[in-house]
């Protein structure tokens, strides 16, 4: 089952079993969601499709699957049909202990399965339709996202239904979010961009290359410099002051004072080359001797996704959506991002900017924080959050830091403290030598003998107590590299 070879029918195959299932079903479809970008674009994916098919649903997200989540929703919900979005393929064996009266289940993940997923398949006490691209030889860490999975399935029914072509543009925003954009200029790749054309084949995207800013034009060009994070902008990242100057430095607002009314969707070809050809140099005077020019300007420019016929201003770039419904998550909120993706988008767009705006002020602040807070402890750099980072703030934190520190192996980002124990996110750095940050962390909670938590190669995270962070590090330095 597990080979490492692609198998694109099989896969498909498994979509449209998961199709008739909730084709032939007229009970309430319950849904449980992950609360992340991905999650809410799978569940408004699914939730979408069930509406247009005229089905019954209720959908309900969670931050996690644990044993008492499981059985209350079951005690409470005694649920007939469910579809997971973006969680469910590691938790197999807690799903089939609770949901015993359940009579379908569909998975639909991207995340790392259980192993004797066959024997699972067997025994399962409820028709168990497993869709998970992994199984398939897909890597689900970048090839293909959870609300892609989605898609495959509402795909089916699209030759029926003219308007489902149009939640492609939800699937590349989930996988946006999952930062799966690796491929050459921050492409998508893998069965990623098999949506990609086809929401280009129906003019629902254009892609295009241009300079990554978030918020070409939803706020003011020097307003969104001064909150671009990826990368860091010497001087202007976090400034509003910084972010006029420069642009006022550099002869951009020349014949046009009124800097409140440019955006970076205004500027022409010219005027972009000399934005780019200044913020490479800006970059390249701070850090210079450890990336290449080529290296800075990959950072700043790439693929972009724009959504076609849609007048929201930041709605119209798929990355900067993506940025809407995370803050949603973060906030405890997700529902409400879901609402703008299924149902009146008039209705919710500004409670959603309501709730990103807040979210954004706090990362701001956390990052300014963060900055003046970083100690090396040989190869590793730590960020002790102690009494200032909150708990939802920190893996986020983490990220952003993580493209921007230089020299070092692994970020270790801890927040304040949470009932007597701290989160703690590590990150690769950029010239780690670090192969598996997960494996890496797995080792030192064994052998701190305390702590769980999960992740992938890239990025971890766990809770660990608060007295054993010293430890934690020690023990870090120790086993890596
Ligand atoms: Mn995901």
């Amino acid at each position: 089952m597990n080979n490492s070879l692609r198998d694109f029918l099989s896969f498909v195959d498994t979509v449209k079993k998961a199709a008739h299932q909730i084709n032939s079903s007229d009970d309430i479809i319950y849904i449980l969601s992950h609360i992340d970008a991905d999650g809410i674009t799978c569940a408004g994916i699914i939730a979408k499709l069930l509406y247009l098919l005229d089905k019954p649903f209720i959908l309900k997200f969670t931050n996690t699957i644990n044993i008492n989540f499981l059985t209350s929703f079951y005690e409470r919900a005694d649920p007939r049909n469910i579809i997971f979005c973006d969680l469910g393929s590691g938790h197999l064996n807690m799903i089939s202990e609770t949901l015993k009266k359940a009579e379908s289940v569909i998975i639909l993940d991207h995340h790392v399965p259980v192993e004797n997923l066959d024997t699972f398949e067997k025994n399962s006490p409820f028709r168990l339709i497993h869709v998970n691209p992994r199984i398939y030889g897909y890597n689900g860490g970048y090839e293909v996202s959870s609300s892609s999975v989605s898609y495959f399935i509402a795909h089916v029914f699209s030759r029926k239904i003219g308007e489902i072509v149009d939640l492609t543009k939800y699937a590349i925003i989930g996988a946006l979010g999952d930062s799966q954009d690796v491929g050459d200029k921050k492409s998508l790749i893998g069965l990623n961009a098999l949506i990609v054309n086809e929401a280009k084949k129906n003019g629902v995207i254009e892609e295009k290359i241009d300079l990554l800013i978030l918020g070409r034009k939803s706020k003011p060009l020097y307003q969104a410099l001064a909150e671009t994070y990826s990368p860091i902008l010497p001087g202007i990242t976090g400034s509003l002051e910084g972010a006029l100057k420069f642009i006022a430095n550099i002869g951009l607002s020349t014949g046009r004072l009124d800097m409140e009314n440019i955006t970076l969707e205004d500027l022409n070809e010219n005027q972009k080359a000399l934005l780019l050809e200044k913020l490479v140099e800006r970059i390249s005077i701070a850090f210079g001797d450890k990336m290449s020019i080529e290296e800075i300007k990959n950072m700043l420019i790439g693929y972009t996704y724009l959504i076609k016929n849609e007048e929201k201003p930041m709605l119209m770039d798929a990355r900067e959506f993506s940025t809407l419904l995370n803050a949603c998550g973060k906030l405890g909120q997700p529902s409400i991002g879901a609402a703008m993706l299924i149902g009146d988008k008039n209705m919710f767009y500004d409670k959603v900017v309501t709730l990103y705006k807040r979210y954004r002020y706090s990362i701001s602040e956390a990052v300014k924080r963060a900055r003046e807070n970083i100690r090396s402890f040989g190869k590793i750099k730590v960020i002790d959050g102690d009494n200032w980072l909150e708990e939802n703030l920190t893996s986020t934190v983490a990220s952003i830091m993580s493209q921007n520190i230089l020299d070092g192996d692994i970020l270790v980002v801890f927040s304040k403290e949470i009932n007597g124990a701290v989160k703690v996110s590590l990150r690769k750095l950029r010239n780690s030598k670090v192969k598996n940050i997960l494996n890496l962390m797995k080792q030192a909670l064994l052998k701190l003998g305390r702590g769980e938590g999960g992740g992938h190669e890239e990025a971890a995270g766990a809770y660990i107590p608060l007295e054993a962070k010293e430890k934690f590090i020690s023990i870090l330095r120790d086993i890596a590299v």
